[in-house]
């Protein structure tokens, strides 16, 4: 099967870890304004340090038009098709939500969290093959260094959440339960997404991630939309050469 954006390389390691970058998704022009929107609409300035009281301000809405709809890209939809299959999810036009995390809190050496690890979905009840999330993309808006505070991965935990849903059905998980059973397993490895603004994370939408501490100097500004497939997944195809390679990392897992 040709891809239209990512390597065969690439396509194997979402499926073995869980995620690929895309790089320079989306101009970082068009982030730079993001991140202007959302100072406004926190009310803070990032030339006044001494308004950012707290480590995390959570702006907890869906923006639309331009700015935010520009992040949205041909490449975008390509590196979607290459995860997904071609057209099987539902196009974005907005950005959200924001978690901004602000340096000064916490000092360096940057460690895996200790807390706050989850699997996405709290909208929803988990079914191994739920069409309520086909990917987790985290959107970068702001350069992100080691330390500065990037999305915590771990990798591979995408095949354990799978198995654990696998095993749950056909009643399925509420989210609670799903990220209770998962805590339950050790982790493989855990890394920090890091990236310039402009790049996307794309992960499997069952994978294991966490907030982790800014310890960097710079404000952190990322956005993690849910992306919605047209229907179920189908774990059963007659034809493996149709199974996405979201599918076929559960397949895999299940096998
Ligand atoms: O702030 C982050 O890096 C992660 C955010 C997240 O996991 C979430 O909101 O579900």
């Amino acid at each position: 099967m040709g891809y239209k954006v990512f390597s065969k390389g690439e396509i194997e390691q979402f499926i073995e870890d869980g995620y690929v970058v895309l790089r320079e998704a989306f101009p970082g022009s068009v982030a730079a304004e993001v991140r202007a929107r959302l100072w406004e609409k926190m009310g803070l300035r990032p030339d006044d340090p001494s308004g950012w009281k707290e480590p995390v301000v959570h702006i907890r809405e869906a923006l639309g038009g331009p700015p935010f709809s520009l992040a949205w890209t041909q490449r975008v939809w390509d590196a979607f098709d290459d995860l997904l299959g071609a057209g099987r999810y539902l196009k974005k036009d907005t950005l959200g939500w924001f978690p901004v995390a602000f340096p000064g809190f916490d000092a360096p050496p940057w460690k895996p969290p200790e807390k706050g690890w989850h699997v996405d979905g709290i909208q929803f009840h988990h079914h191994v093959y739920s069409r309520d999330q086909g990917l987790l993309p985290i959107v970068i808006l702001s350069d992100i260094g080691p330390g500065d505070g990037g999305t915590a991965i771990d990798l591979g935990s995408h095949k354990l959440a799978a198995r654990i849903m696998a095993e749950s059905e056909p009643e399925g998980l509420e989210i609670k339960e799903l990220c209770a059973r998962v805590a339950k397993h050790p982790f493989k490895r855990v890394v920090e997404a890091n990236g310039r603004a402009g790049d996307m994370f794309l992960h499997h939408p069952f994978i294991r991630h966490a907030r982790s501490a800014n310890t960097g100097k710079s404000v952190r500004f990322i956005c993690n939309p849910c992306i919605v497939l047209k229907e179920q997944m189908n774990l059963k195809r007659a034809n493996p050469a149709e199974y996405s390679p979201v599918e076929r990392a559960i397949v895999e897992a299940l096998s």
